[in-house]
């Protein structure tokens, strides 16, 4: 029998169904330009690449798996990527690097928006071929759903055009960078659309997408012109010295309710459209940890890098107590997830998953 199996057009609606990633074979890739550009100049993963310790692997996958239980003892149907061998090269006629990434984290993949799932263009050489973990699952939507749009944006060619040079250098520093990112000067450069589906969010009629390592004003101009019936909004956030992906830095929880990274907040006027409409910008609670855990490319502040399974219900990282504890003053039931020792694959909560469906339509919450 046919059937919408596809649906999903904001972060907060009841979700039903959803991707959860897997740690199978993970790589740390060998250096990049955009990859290093992220990775703290203080670092353990400087210098540092190849598989990662099948131990670490293993304990990753163990708290996915058990997240991917609790989500189905939720009532949502969860699927799990096809881990495709990450240990071969990435090589096309323009670049070559010698390992691949993995497939976790989903949510830098693959971008739905209502009966569609995108795949991003990604913007590291090492992530190029990162979609071929969800082929099967995407060739099965397809089969199963007679309005699913499966898409893909441009890829790109990542040649040496795509990154300022200047990011390249070892020691650069924290007050410059901060400096280059309040002027908008990131590692990626104009060349052509490049985008990671985890810069943008999804509030109904509007996305909002920062602008930043990750993603380019190309890559947002090409989302704009992706969905014509959207109002595609770019943000950034000038506190945040490794800009990449929005979700540990604005985080929407409900309609009229989103948390912001205080150390990394929405610029007065990018505030508009959320004032005008009574949106309530929160900072978030402070993270629980003073550091990311080893081999680690994410910041502490994967504390705020939830899953909302509902307006009223969240799932929080079982050691972020002062989130768990913001999030029941806001009025929120929170389940606990431990999940923190598979941070160093890609991500928290949000990260590790990708939509599939949330019950809802499109919505416009700023009219
Ligand atoms: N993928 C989200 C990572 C963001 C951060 O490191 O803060």
């Amino acid at each position: 029998m046919q059937k919408t199996v596809v649906n999903s057009w904001n972060e907060w609606d009841p979700l039903k169904h959803v991707i959860v990633g897997r740690a199978d074979d993970c790589h740390i890739p060998p250096e990049e330009p955009a990859l290093d550009a992220k990775v703290p100049e203080d670092s353990d993963m400087r210098g540092q690449w190849g598989r990662r310790p099948q131990e670490t692997i293993d304990r990753a996958n163990e708290l996915l798996d058990n997240f991917a239980a609790l989500l189905e003892s939720r009532g949502v149907r969860v699927d799990r990527p096809t881990p495709i061998d990450h240990s071969l090269p990435a090589t096309t006629p323009d670049f070559h690097t010698d390992s691949q990434f993995g497939c976790m984290p989903p949510r830098d993949v693959l971008l739905t928006v209502g009966s569609e799932i995108l795949e991003a263009t990604m913007s590291y050489r090492c992530r190029w071929f990162e979609y071929l973990n969800y082929r099967p699952l995407l060739q099965q939507y397809f089969n199963e759903d007679p309005n699913f749009r499966h898409e893909c944006a441009p890829k790109p060619r990542l040649t040496d055009a795509d990154y300022h040079p200047d990011y390249l250098s070892e020691k650069i520093g924290v007050e410059k960078r901060l400096k280059w990112t309040a002027e908008k000067f990131f590692v990626t450069t104009e060349e052509e659309p490049l985008f990671d589906a985890a810069d943008v969010l999804r509030f109904g009629r509007d996305l909002v997408v920062q602008h930043g390592f990750t993603t380019n004003l190309k890559g947002i101009e090409w989302i704009r012109r992706h969905f014509p019936d959207h109002r595609v909004h770019a943000v950034n956030f000038p506190g945040d010295p490794y800009p990449i992906h929005i979700d540990a830095t604005f985080t929407p929880l409900r309609p009229g309710l989103i948390l912001n990274n205080p150390q990394r907040r929405l610029p007065e006027d990018q505030r508009e459209m959320f004032e005008k409409n009574d949106w309530q910008i929160v900072d978030a609670a402070q993270p629980a940890h003073n550091a990311p855990p080893p081999l680690c490319y994410s910041s502490t502040w994967l504390s705020m890098n939830v899953l909302v399974l509902d307006p009223k219900t969240v799932c929080v990282e079982k050691s972020e107590v002062y989130q768990a504890e913001q999030m029941d003053k806001l009025g929120m039931e929170v389940v606990e997830v431990e999940l923190r020792d598979a941070y160093a694959f890609g991500g928290g909560l949000h990260c590790c998953t990708a939509d599939v469906y949330r019950e809802g339509t499109c919505e416009d919450f700023f009219p």
